[in-house]
């Protein structure tokens, strides 16, 4: 067998080899057809493809009263004043094409290919297109735009792929599309213009890439090379983590707080723990408070903001909740320390943390001091490095519950996926866009059984400049019904987006406690709690969760594939990964799995890793350099590889809890290959920071095989980030503009929502705070000997009553002890006992 090196790659991007001008062109492609049949026999021919586009120079007038070109079209939208005009100073020939915006609010204006069979070039699917196009510039505020026709849906925008520099004079920018997507057919694209200035363009090209893919590889078991495959690690983690923040060292922050145990609670003993990948050890560090379900996400300076946690544990009479703190701390990944910031304006025990394009943080929901539901949306400036005060935040007054998975939209709005933690899901559709600078909330439609999305997960799918969302499984931990299989898609481009059925959750298998181990899932068995991660080869790894409130684990893992939206299931984490655990993906490509916490207060302290199939197709692509790891919005950044990549792109970290991570995403950077050498290779990035918010990424490139590379870490900020652009509207495209519901008025302003005590499912009337007697149990299980016989089989052990009273009648005798001896008859009450 061959082995797999750069050289062996056969000139897989023929088309860059020669950028022949267009003149020169038609004379190279007869030399071509003439000599075809040998140039086939040839180790590397270097041959452009021929230019897809018609009229590409603007020498063939059109026909149409607006005086546009043949086979090109005026295009755009927004509050601005434009010409377009055919002029004389041209790259070539003696016609070139020039867009000029006087005045610009919003929106943009360009010089498109018509959108027709006639026009725009036909496109094969999964294939790539080099762009080209020779332009003069006077606006930094240009790029170029693509558009696809969906074979059903007509002609949709697709994607930018990169801005253009300022310049006086001529100079060609070249960008290669991504793999087209399915269903399109044709694409149109031009230069969009969305600043005030001119840009004159000419002498456009579009070749098709000509990339052969490499042979298979496989380097374990065949088994292992289709489904990868799961590690338990030799050390324990040695906190009860739920949260898991990937840091901007490659280090993990893993933060318990008191770790949901009332034991640590009431000793004060609050911990984090900081994992080192590279050696495998963890480091625990001093822990100012309970972090205990905080909120958390990395500033742009790759520090990590948490806010809230627990200020107290349920009361044993059941009268008071969970109380969430107004405590907010900065952790610092240099030093490992927490620094105390000011307080927020109240507390929020379950808040969600979105970082926005300018830097600044917005949370919602949780849990308030006196545990009810908290109203208040809470800003973080990055500015002023604090919390604002109420009077400088919009207010709706709306309870978005608990961890609303509130994602960031290209336009800087919010989107609120349905995705939470306890019991149903908000009122009216479970799903809306929020917009905070007009503090409106308008739902959108389509999320099936909104009320059992409980401990779903959402997450913005790859690339993000798709924004398209998927949300997976559910379930209620108040009525404990079997979590379902329902995904959920979004497409947030569309004028009303709407959420359509995705495909089924794979099944994996299910402990269901019988003592009969993990059986296959039958029926609608699907999973709540499960993790959703992000993985450099663009697809999106589903792993773990638990069929019913905090119990009865479900070992299943799948891969979804955003080009095709199916699941593909492969080997499942061996560990539990029910209530409380997380999943993350590692700088090196690999996925780290931890926690769960069943309701018998017992902690999973075992951690997983995961190696995706990717990792066992043989050498990886190394970056070799990165030109900075100061990026700048709008930037083209060189790297250079040891072989040839097809995609390359920006994650962001994790900041992960209760499958929640609302700012995981994959900014896909399109690539400028050099026509000389495949290796080199200019990165462009978003102009965009609602795209990409301001901070650390991992930067990864993958080759033809979907083999990653390990990642660089690189800083993404700048001046475009501060900008009021970056909290308005984005040029590329009117889109999420037709919202079909109405928008909901602010509510009247008030303290609190009114949020029952046992918010978390759990009977407060047996044992400690941190053991789950669930208010519901689940089907079939009516009779006090049959709910008994379900906690010993789960290892509850011994279980005190609160009080008096006794709902569930565990407690026959009366004898202060549920489930005790002279309480079943023939039952077989054993079990494993708590702490
Ligand atoms: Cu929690």
């Amino acid at each position: 067998m061959r082995t797999r090196t750069g050289a062996r790659l056969r000139s897989p991007f023929l088309s860059d080899r020669t950028r022949p001008s267009r003149r020169t062109r038609t004379a190279f492609l007869a030399v071509t057809a003439l000599t075809g049949g040998l140039l086939l026999g040839t180790q590397h021919p270097a041959v452009a493809g021929p230019n897809l586009i018609k009229n590409p120079g603007f020498e063939t007038a059109g026909t149409g009263a607006d005086g546009m070109p043949y086979c090109w079209e005026r295009s755009g939208w927004g509050d601005n004043d434009f010409s377009f005009d055919v002029v004389a100073d041209a790259h070539s020939g003696t016609k070139a094409l020039k867009v000029e915006l006087t005045r610009s609010v919003d929106g943009d204006r360009k010089a498109l290919i018509t959108e027709s069979a006639a026009c725009a070039p036909a496109v094969t699917e999964g294939a790539q297109y080099d762009l080209s196009v020779w332009y003069k510039s006077t606006t930094p505020d240009a790029a170029i735009t693509v558009f696809r026709h969906d074979t059903v849906a007509g002609w949709q925008y697709w994607t930018d792929l990169k801005t253009l520099d300022l310049s006086a004079g001529y100079q060609q920018a070249s960008v290669r599309t991504p793999v087209v997507p399915p269903g399109t057919d044709r694409i149109s694209w031009g230069v969009s213009v969305y600043g005030t200035g001119s840009v004159t363009t000419d002498d456009y090209a579009m070749e098709e890439v000509v990339a052969e893919p490499p042979d298979p590889v496989c380097t374990g078991t065949a088994e292992e090379c289709a489904d990868g495959k799961w590690e338990v690690l030799p050390t324990d983690n040695p906190v009860r983590s739920m949260h898991s923040v990937v840091l901007n060292n490659g280090k993990v922050l893993l933060i318990a707080g008191s770790g949901n145990d009332t034991d640590l609670f009431e000793a004060g003993t609050f911990t984090s723990a900081v994992y080192d990948p590279a050696t495998g050890s963890y480091r625990t560090i001093p822990t100012p408070d309970d972090m205990f379900c905080s909120g958390h996400v990395q500033l742009s300076d790759g520090r990590v903001l948490v806010m809230s946690g627990n200020k107290g544990y349920p009361s044993a009479d059941g009268t008071v909740g969970y109380q969430g703190y107004k405590d907010s701390y900065v952790f610092d990944p240099a030093t490992e320390t927490y620094t105390r910031t000011n307080d927020m304006n109240d507390g929020h025990w379950y808040p969600s943390a979105t970082i926005m394009g300018n830097g600044d943080v917005m949370s919602f929901g949780g849990l308030r001091e006196d545990s009810s539901g908290s109203v208040t949306a809470e800003r973080w400036s990055a500015a002023e490095e604090k919390w604002l005060p109420l009077w400088q935040v919009n207010q709706t007054w709306s309870y978005w519950g608990l961890y609303p998975s509130m994602i960031l939209m290209q336009d800087g709005r919010l989107f609120y996926s349905g995705s939470h933690v306890f019991g149903n899901g908000t009122p009216g559709t479970g799903a809306s866009i929020y917009d905070y600078d007009a503090n409106t909330v308008t739902d959108v439609a389509g999320l099936q059984n909104k009320d059992e999305r409980d401990q779903s997960a959402s997450v913005l799918l790859p690339p993000a400049q798709d924004q398209r969302v998927l949300t997976i499984g559910g379930g209620n931990i108040d009525s404990n019904p079997e979590a379902n299989r329902l995904t959920d898609l979004i497409d947030l481009k569309q004028p009303n987006p709407t959420y359509t059925h995705g495909p089924l959750l794979p099944q994996g298998t299910v402990d269901l406690g019988t003592g009969a181990g993990p059986q296959p899932q039958t029926g609608a068995q699907g999973k709540m709690y499960g993790s959703a991660v992000l993985l450099p080869d663009g697809k999106v790894l589903e792993t773990g969760g638990a069929l019913h409130n905090r119990a009865n684990p479900v070992f299943s893992s799948s891969l979804f594939d955003p080009a095709t939206d199916t699941f593909t299931p492969v080997a499942p984490d061996p560990e539990a990964r029910g209530y409380h655990s997380s999943a993350f993906l590692l700088p090196d490509g690999r996925v780290m799995a931890t926690g769960d916490n069943p309701g018998n207060g017992t902690w999973n302290h075992k951690v997983s890793l995961y190696t995706p199939p990717y990792l066992l197709k043989g050498p990886r692509p190394e970056i070799t350099s990165v030109a900075g790891d100061h990026w700048l919005y709008g930037d083209t950044r060189r790297i250079t590889v040891d072989r040839p990549i097809v995609k390359a792109e920006l994650i962001r970290p994790a900041a992960v809890t209760h499958s929640s991570d609302p700012n995981q995403r994959f900014v896909d950077l399109p690539l400028t290959v050099d026509p000389d050498d495949p290796r080199t290779i200019d990165l462009n990035v978003t102009s965009n920071p609602n795209l990409a918010p301001p901070g650390w990424y991992m930067l990864f490139a993958v080759d033809a095989a979907g083999v990653p590379s390990v990642a660089e870490w690189v800083h993404l900020g700048g001046p475009a980030a501060l900008a009021e652009r970056a909290l308005e509207s984005a040029h590329i495209h009117d889109f999420a503009t037709d919202l079909a519901k109405p928008e909901k008025k602010p509510q009247k302003r008030r303290a609190s929502a009114p949020v029952p005590p046992q918010v978390a499912g759990c009977d407060r009337h047996y044992g400690p705070p941190d053991v789950c007697v669930p208010a519901t149990f689940p089907d079939s299980l009516a009779t006090p000997a049959a709910r008994c016989d379900w906690l010993a089989a789960h290892a509850y052990g011994r279980l005190k009553l609160n009080g008096r009273e006794d709902p569930l009648g565990l407690d026959r005798n009366g004898d202060g002890l549920a489930c005790g001896k002279g309480d079943v008859t023939g039952g077989g009450v054993t079990g494993a006992h708590h702490h």
